[in-house]
């Protein structure tokens, strides 16, 4: 096994890789930013090294840095967590070249995958549903407008270098789509550097239904079953439940075989999530997350697998070591993000945390690195921490959400906590009744 492994994020997911690499006896070593010198992931690290200045691009982002500080430590793995680096597929082949394994899958399937327009013709190839549309990018508006009329209105202009929504245009008729086109064009030019455009049929109202796998490289997979992160607000996740209450248990095999056949077959190597939307009782791949999710905990309570554990096993060489049917699916995960932001505006709160009181008690799990007298910077993103909370069903796990919600006491600081609050308090909630719209919906009335 791994000596020592250096941990290239920072937060909560710092930690929980921390707490995976202590079970397994291995040695931690934390990076961070002169921003988080009392950080607790740094506090709570057997070593750890200053790599840079606040702004992420000169220290979570900096690859010479980051291998000067495994140099220093003799660690010889990196965790990159989620964000930042996980998905860079070039920082994997910086590490491989310097004899340091990521803890994470294979650069080429790194790269395909961030390639969306790749990813969409690789699912297809290894027989998982895609939605309708164009073959591979579209170059031309000729090209585009003779695709959307076949594909039929509305339509979904989407950029290849795209994800979290950006460069994305909906085109309702044929008089919108020269529009649509030169938009998105613009947009995934200037925030990609990439203007590489597909069409896709518009879903209106779908769920968004993730599943996770986990695969050894070498013939084993298996999927951990999926997630439903439906309720988000500007293409981000805020509320995800594990299982989805939208699927069957007949579902929910047939396209998770399809999937870990999948991965099986492309010899992917860890843990991986490929994203559906899901409309009318139809899957449609999207994408495919190369990384460790945020949303993790909920799969690991409900199959009792420890997701980062696996992940260095795996990354080690060990094989998978059991079957899908040796996956049991118990209870019911809901997990609610808490961003330091104010609960209706979102606007960032950073600021010093007077008071902290997390709730505990059965089947209630707190990821998070901040404590009483920490002070969240201001230089990186608004998560603080993650409730997760088990139930034997979704009724027991709604009613100790609320009851959890209700413990947690945070001073100081605004957080997403109220919003929770008046969540669990709906009906569409409390009856699984929503899709990728309705929490926006919500919001706005
Ligand atoms: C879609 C879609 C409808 N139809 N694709 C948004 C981000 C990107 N990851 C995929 N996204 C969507 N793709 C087709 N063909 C609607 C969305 C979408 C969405 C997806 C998942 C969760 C929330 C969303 C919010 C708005 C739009």
């Amino acid at each position: 096994m791994f000596d020592k492994i250096l941990i290239a994020n920072r937060g909560e997911i710092a930690l929980r890789i921390q707490r995976a690499c202590r079970e397994m006896g291995i040695a931690t070593v934390a990076i961070h930013s002169t921003a988080d010198e009392n950080a607790m992931h740094v506090r709570l690290a057997d070593e750890s090294v200053c790599i840079g200045p606040p702004s992420a691009t000169h220290s979570y982002l900096n690859i010479p840095a980051i291998l000067a500080a495994c140099e220093i430590t003799g660690a010889d793995a990196v965790h990159p967590g989620y964000g930042f680096l996980s998905e860079n597929a070039r920082f994997a082949e910086i590490l491989e070249e310097h004899n340091i394994t990521l803890i994470g899958p294979k650069a080429s399937h790194i790269r395909v995958m961030g390639d969306k327009i790749a990813a969409k013709a690789t699912a297809e190839r290894l027989g998982i549903p895609v939605v309708p549309g164009s073959p591979g990018a579209v170059t031309n508006n000729i090209d585009a407008r003779k695709i959307a009329a076949e594909i039929g209105y509305p339509v979904l202009v989407k950029a290849a270098a795209g994800g979290g929504g950006r460069g994305m245009k909906v085109a309702l008729s044929e008089n919108e789509i020269d529009n649509a086109l030169s938009t998105a064009r613009a947009e995934a030019k200037s925030a990609f550097g990439d203007d590489a455009l597909y069409i896709e049929k518009y879903l209106a109202k779908p769920r968004h239904i993730e599943f996770q796998v986990l695969s050894d490289g070498k013939g084993g997979a298996v999927h951990l079953g999926e997630r439903d992160c439906s309720l988000q607000r500007r293409h981000q996740k805020v509320f995800e439940e594990a299982l989805s209450p939208a699927l069957n248990l007949a579902q929910r095999e047939k396209i998770g075989t399809v999937v870990s056949d999948a991965m099986k077959e492309l010899g992917y190597l860890g843990v991986g999530t490929v994203e559906f939307l899901y409309e009318n009782g139809e899957f449609y791949f999207i994408e495919m997350n190369t990384r460790l999710q945020v949303e993790h905990p909920i799969t690991e309570m409900i199959t009792g697998i420890d997701l980062v554990q696996e992940q260095i096993r795996i990354a080690h060489g060990a094989s998978l070591g059991y079957g899908q049917s040796d996956v049991v699916f118990a209870g019911h995960a809901i997990e609610c993000r808490i961003n330091a932001e104010n609960p209706e505006t979102f606007t960032p709160s950073p600021g010093l945390i007077e008071a902290y009181h997390p709730p505990g008690g059965l089947g209630v799990r707190i990821d998070s690195g901040v404590y009483a007298g920490y002070t969240i910077p201001p230089y990186y993103d608004s998560l603080i921490g993650k409730l997760i909370v088990f139930g034997k069903n979704r009724n027991e796990c709604l009613m100790r959400l609320r009851r959890s919600l209700g413990e947690f006491v945070i001073e100081g600081i605004e957080t997403t906590i109220p919003l929770f609050s008046r969540l669990v308090a709906e009906p569409d909630i409390v009856n699984g009744n929503y899709d990728i719209h309705w929490l926006e919906d919500f919001l706005d009335s």
